[in-house]
């Protein structure tokens, strides 16, 4: 992996010295996948989720060029305030760094950094995936491949219906990254609870998720991801009918707004959370709040089992 040059937080540098739990929260979300004003707020409660859960909340961004594991509550607020915050997969680091850019970074950056930093378990909404036209436009997102060389556990609600969610879960095989449900055997789907596709494991507890990190360090066959897909419980997910008409009515208009790249996911999720009326953000804030809570509750497992093994 890439090296980079990383400045701690203070809770987090002492965290990772003492060896206690900590998760990894992206800054992309923040910046670009929630709407203003709500977006600082819920960073904040994300942490706070982590931190309710015993675990120190690590939130990683871009400011001046510098890479920062575990932002404080000014640089946060900074990334969800401040225009220009630029949209950082792993490809941009260096270069956003060398020219003193803010920048928030994705899933894919926020998992390599994190990695590199000896953070191990990640909290995020939503993976990034593969397009619905990526047969065309070859657009799948960086998260898919930087999973299958990054040691960490990512826990998401699954990927959004935005995407090409069959493709992605055949990508995520490819790639060797293990998807595992969190009480299901069923992907799901963010604002839904089932997407519609089988899944091949389920666990139970946060301690089932850590026996499975263990095994993988110890046999150290591979080394690549692991996605924990944690669905929102059939009463809290977006009425299915005001889905499906939100995302017929976003994705023609992305079509006939002529977007493309990087600016797709975004535009999409800002599409959603105007649509709604405010609908599918609550239940965003909320799958974002239990994905926090679960991943720190694997963080501490982990930390326990690490600690009763003698040396
Ligand atoms: N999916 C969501 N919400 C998000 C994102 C994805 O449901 O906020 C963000 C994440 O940061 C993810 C990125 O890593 O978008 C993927 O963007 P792209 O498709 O351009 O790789
Ligand atoms: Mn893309």
């Amino acid at each position: 992996m890439t090296d980079f040059r990383i400045s701690y937080g203070t809770e987090v540098a002492v965290a990772l010295r003492d060896g206690r739990p900590v998760v990894a929260l992206e800054s992309t979300i923040v910046s670009h996948g929630l709407p203003r004003p709500q977006n600082l707020r819920v960073a904040r409660e994300i942490e706070q989720a982590v931190r309710d859960a015993g675990a120190v909340p690590a939130t990683i961004g871009m400011i001046g060029g510098e890479l920062v594991v575990g932002l404080d509550d000014a640089q946060l607020t900074r990334l969800a305030t401040v225009d220009g915050v630029t949209k950082l997969s792993v490809r941009d680091l260096a270069v956003a760094a060398a020219t003193g850019a803010d920048g928030a970074t994705t899933v894919a950056a926020t998992s390599a950094v994190a990695a590199a930093a000896g953070i191990g378990v990640f909290a995020t909404g939503g993976l990034g995936g593969v397009h619905r036209e990526a047969a065309h436009t070859f657009d799948e997102s960086a998260d898919l491949v930087t999973l299958a060389q990054t040691p960490i556990t990512v826990v998401c609600a699954g990927v959004k219906s935005i995407l090409d969610v069959g493709a992605t879960l055949e990508r995520l095989e490819t790639l060797g990254v293990a998807v595992i449900g969190y009480r299901t055997r069923r992907f799901p789907g963010f604002y839904l609870t089932d997407a519609g596709f089988d899944l091949d494991w389920s666990v139970d507890s946060p301690e089932q998720v850590a026996a499975v990190l263990a095994a993988r360090d110890e046999h150290a066959v591979h080394t690549g991801g692991l996605l924990v897909a944690n669905p929102l419980p059939v009463d809290e997910q977006l009425d299915p009918e005001l889905h499906d008409r939100t995302l017929a009515e976003g994705l023609a208009r992305l079509e006939r707004d002529g977007v493309t790249g990087k600016a797709v996911t975004p535009y999409l999720l800002a599409y959603f959370h105007a649509a709604t009326e405010g609908a599918s953000l609550a239940v965003n804030v909320r799958i974002i709040l239990r994905n926090a809570d679960l991943a720190a509750r694997i963080a501490v497992a982990a930390v326990a089992r690490t600690s009763a093994v003698p040396a």
